[in-house]
């Protein structure tokens, strides 16, 4: 790209993300086995959702009229290994992942696979907590396996495992039960510490046994703003950030734990269990490249209430100057340019994908129209500052915004929609293309020139 010229880099991969709980459906359809996510999300949401496991032709064909360069999808762990400890894997649910790769194949779409995205299968947590255990990593790389054997010659990117942080932040996500919130504090970081070794050796065994392929985590950065220029507010921000999104950067980025994440552990009094040969595992798993799911900025200060748990003590303000989403969530364009500068200097010249990156609200169909301008205006301003972080010299490679069609929200159920494409719920899902559909599609056909 030259500068500022609003044109992005020839083979800049432009997308469009989902994950398989939230826009599948067909939870216990073909002998998949339940996730926690099914278990979690509770409602009918995941039981038919999107229900893209029954879509798939007329979905992918929608991809392609998009003019998608990549579509970022996960592969349900249970809808292969319906127990997670299975010996042989679900022939149904191969079945389905290879048609969804022919597809994408026909019509040069380039898959991004996450291996694990929010929904470990109940068996493992059943059987000996999911990633509380180390018997888990085991488990994980197992399944990894799998996939490069039997999906490997697809596949250029792969994405571990997504928002590890998120997990870690909200353990039910993970599974995790406690007497109480320290206790499931200290087994989070727990997990977090075998969810980090996992990833580790399923690089490893990328590099060795995919070479044309590149690998690395998905992680959740909000960035965090101060709430005024004192250097006690800019600190709180600061560690936010390295605790909440960098600490999980370095692990992917350097193989190690950062000296400022064990000392937040000390002040826990945490105690992880370890083994000797653990370092070694993390140098010797080094991504390739950053997945970054960036939604929005938020502002924070200290409480001072002065708790050990850093994560208790800080509080979010609303910025009245930016607008947010029903649930909160700010837009703040120049927020993802800063956010991808402080990459930069942070991880100089470390490719940069963005995983997910969306605007939430709820919609309803006017005459088959969906006219949401806000979406449309939050990807305008958002891409532009891509461009501009571009031309600054922040290596993005990628581009998937969160999400192709509406489905199941992590938290929120069925309102709160993202998609380009619109899902009457009601009516069989059918599909419509809403006005963020045609807007997207001139940004890649134009390849960001229309932005300028
Ligand atoms: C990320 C998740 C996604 C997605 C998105 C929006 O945390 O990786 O799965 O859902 O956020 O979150 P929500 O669904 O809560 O609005």
């Amino acid at each position: 790209m030259t500068e500022n010229d609003g044109r992005f880099p020839d083979d800049f991969l432009w997308g469009a993300s989902t994950s398989a709980f939230q826009v599948e459906g067909a939870a216990y359809e073909d002998g998949k086995g339940a996730s926690i996510a099914d278990i979690r999300t509770k409602n009918e949401a995941v039981l038919v959702s999107t229900d893209h496991y029954h879509h798939l032709e007329e979905d992918v064909q929608l991809m392609h009229e998009l003019g998608l360069k990549s579509y970022r999808f996960s592969i349900s762990w249970s809808r292969l290994f319906p127990s997670g400890s299975d010996k042989t894997a679900n022939p149904l649910g191969i079945n389905f992942y290879h048609r969804l790769f022919d597809l994408l194949k026909q019509y040069n779409i380039e898959p991004i696979v996450t291996m694990y995205h929010f929904d470990m299968p109940m068996g493992l947590i059943n059987d000996y907590e999911g990633w509380v255990s180390r018997k888990a990593v085991d488990a994980f790389v197992r399944y990894a396996t799998f996939l490069f054997e039997e999906y490997g010659p697809q596949v250029r990117y792969w994405l571990t495992i997504n928002e590890q942080n998120v997990m870690v932040f909200s353990p039910d996500i993970l599974g995790i039960q406690g007497e109480n919130s320290r206790d499931i504090f200290a087994k989070a970081q727990q997990a977090n510490y075998h969810m980090s070794l996992a990833q580790a050796k399923v690089i490893e065994l990328c590099h060795k046994t995919q070479p044309h392929a590149q690998i690395g985590p998905a992680i959740s950065y909000i960035t965090a703003l101060p709430a005024s220029m004192k250097s006690q507010d800019l600190m709180t921000a600061k560690q936010m950030e390295d605790l909440f999104s960098f600490s999980l950067m370095d692990v992917a980025i350097k193989g190690e734990i950062s000296p400022y994440y064990n000392n937040m552990l000390k002040s826990n009094g945490i105690v992880l269990e370890t083994e000797p040969y653990d370092k070694k595992i993390l140098k010797a798993g080094i991504a390739d490249f950053i997945g970054v799911n960036w939604y929005c900025t938020t502002v924070i200060r200290e409480k001072g209430t002065h708790k050990e748990n850093f994560f208790e003590n800080i509080e979010k303000i609303t910025d009245p100057d930016l607008l947010h989403t029903e649930w909160d969530w700010s837009y703040d364009p120049v927020g993802l340019r800063y956010a991808l500068q402080q990459l930069q200097d942070r991880y100089p010249n470390f490719p940069i994908m963005i995983t997910e990156c969306g605007w939430s609200q709820r919609e309803s169909l006017t005459n088959g129209k969906v006219r949401d301008t806000n979406r449309v205006a939050f990807f305008k301003d958002h891409i532009y500052q891509i461009g501009k972080a571009i031309a600054d010299g922040v290596n993005v490679i990628s581009f998937n915004l969160w999400s192709f069609i509406d489905l199941t929200s992590v938290n929120d159920g069925l309102e709160k929609r993202y998609g380009l494409v619109y899902v009457d719920w009601k009516n069989g899902s059918k599909r419509y293309k809403k006005d963020s559909f045609y807007f997207y599609q001139q940004v890649i056909a134009t390849n960001g020139g229309i932005l300028k």
